[in-house]
């Protein structure tokens, strides 16, 4: 028996308590968190395999992101920091949903499925948010990890970027980074102070914000960098923990509910920053001069970054081909003003991280980013080297882009990372948050959620944009949208809820909403 342990541990400590059947969604594994033990057992005991069949580090981490405080998740981290092979996804599906008894059994198939050798040595690191919920899950992990033989390095209350990150580094030798959190906060602080060095004022851009921390682990991160960062941004926090985590505040709150995060005092003119529950997501918000309430999302940052790369790019003379990579959900104005205006190619991604990062490697560098604030730049190995030879050549624009790449955390998006980014651009410009948001202005659009018997009939192609099934659906949408001069909807089955999503944009909120609502009844 090469698991001798893996079941007696399962029944004894963590016994299988939920029937239904779960899947390793786009997120993970996320629900409840009183219904999660035995899946961190068991996620640990994966891992160890995961790690042996790769060879190197794998990381687990714990979390449910923005979701409220009650619930927990746990995603793994492939070596290079991506997301967990698509193969493993189904690996992670079988081995939860078997029965304890046969844990062993299981473990043993896809051991052989994948020509495994279980006797290797194997690592993985492990880290968690701030729930109440993660320690103990996390336990839940560790004991996996070591029933199945494998060594745990656990990085304790870290965000979901940090993770990415330190896997990377550990598994390349320390060539993207020091692979550990000092040489993560001081690879990015560093870069970040050296570009503001002439001056951290610039024309209308002012070095101050206000932090909105979700009272998570975002908020802790924060300090670290403000330790860091000294005097080159003045962060004010807020929801540093004191309070309940996401709620009312936040990246997905602000995205949501298009509002000012609560606990933050209202001040016209300053930007806002807010995170998500694992830091992973960002949103900037401010309040404009006549008092309006303006939310600047992922497209809003998207283009900004990808405008400044493509400007200094250009500048370089270095021939290295950019693009940004967007979902459906994009707003359309994002989507025009990036290609007509600034001639960025753009293609679209279905929706989750894991296709965004993969179309974005076949850029030289490759801009990602979904409306929600997720996102990030990767630069492929030829473009580092170009970019590292011209700055030591001393070409000025290179050295920028040198610096830049240095704040970035390509490994994954990372609030944090992209917000100081953010700030990079707007200090070069010396741009306020209106200039910022006036570069274009977004379409009316509305999303609307549609519960369905079986989400699962809705099939999709183009990147999520035509519906294949139900047949027919899609004509109908068509024939809906051509009533609006400009409209544009889209509907696609959730990979984490159990509803169908309804997209819609149009010249007005009035007809956009209409629109919404006509697509949804035809799903229903
Ligand atoms: P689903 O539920 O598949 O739409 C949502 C977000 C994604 C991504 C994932 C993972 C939207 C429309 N969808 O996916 O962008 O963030 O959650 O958390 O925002
Ligand atoms: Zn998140």
């Amino acid at each position: 028996m090469t698991f001798p342990k893996a079941v007696t541990v399962a029944k004894e400590q963590y016994p299988k308590s939920v029937k239904k059947e779960i899947k390793y969604g786009t997120a993970g594994f996320r629900s409840n968190a009183a219904e999660l033990d035995f899946v961190l057992y068991r996620m640990g005991l994966l891992a160890t395999l995961r790690s042996q069949d790769t060879g190197a580090a794998i990381g687990v981490m714990i979390t449910a992101s923005h979701n409220p405080v009650a619930d927990n998740g746990v995603k793994l981290v492939d070596p290079a920091g991506e997301m967990l092979a698509a193969a493993w996804e189904v690996h992670a599906t079988t081995l939860v949903n078997a029965p304890d008894d046969s844990l062993d059994v299981v473990l043993q198939e896809i051991a052989n499925k994948a020509g495994i050798d279980v006797g290797k040595k194997a690592m993985v690191i492990v880290g968690r948010d701030t729930r109440p919920s993660s320690e103990h899950l996390c336990n839940a992990a560790v004991t996996g990890v070591k029933t199945a033989r494998g060594q745990v390095w656990d990085l304790g209350v870290i965000t979901t970027p940090v993770i990415h990150y330190i896997v990377t580094c550990h598994n390349d030798g320390g060539k993207y980074g020091e692979p550990t959190l000092e040489g993560y906060y001081q690879k990015i602080s560093k870069a970040f102070v050296k570009l503001r060095a002439d001056g951290a004022s610039n024309g209308k851009y002012e070095p101050e914000i206000l932090f909105d921390g979700a009272n998570g682990v975002g908020a802790l991160a924060m300090e670290e960098f403000v330790g860091h960062i000294g005097k080159a941004l003045n962060a004010t926090r807020y929801n540093k923990g004191d309070g309940i985590l996401n709620h009312m505040c936040g990246a997905d709150f602000v995205k949501t509910q298009q509002r000012w995060p609560g606990g933050v005092p209202e001040q016209a003119g300053i930007r806002c920053v807010s995170v998500d529950g694992d830091a992973d997501r960002i949103m900037y918000s401010f309040i404009d001069a006549s008092g309006k309430y303006l939310m600047l999302d992922g497209d809003k940052i998207a283009t900004l970054v990808a405008g400044y790369l493509q400007e200094l790019l250009s500048a370089s003379g270095l021939k290295l081909k950019l693009g940004l990579v967007q979902t459906a959900y994009a707003n359309g104005a994002s989507t025009e003003y990036i290609q007509k205006k600034l001639g960025v190619p753009v293609s679209c991604a279905k929706t989750g991280v894991k296709h965004l990062h993969h179309e974005a490697q076949q850029y030289d560098i490759g801009v990602y980013f979904e409306a929600n604030g997720h996102g990030t730049v990767m630069f492929s190995q030829a473009a580092k080297d170009a970019i590292r030879a011209a700055a030591q050549a001393k070409n000025s624009s290179a050295e920028k882009l040198s610096g830049v790449m240095d704040i970035i955390n390509e490994t994954v998006g990372d609030a944090i990372s992209d917000m100081l980014f953010v700030e990079t651009v707007l200090h070069a410009r010396g741009w306020s948050a209106a200039d910022w948001n006036n570069a274009y202005t977004d379409l009316p659009n509305r999303q609307m959620k549609v519960t369905v018997a079986d989400r699962s009939v809705i099939t999709t192609t183009d990147a999520e944009r035509v519906c294949v099934t139900p047949v027919g659906l899609q004509d109908t949408i068509n024939k809906l949208v051509s009533g609006f001069s400009k409209g544009r909807a889209f509907v696609r089955a959730s990979g984490t809820e159990d509803i169908v999503r309804v997209y819609a944009e149009a010249p007005t909120q009035e007809e956009t909403d209409k629109l919404a609502v006509q697509v949804a009844c035809a799903v229903h």
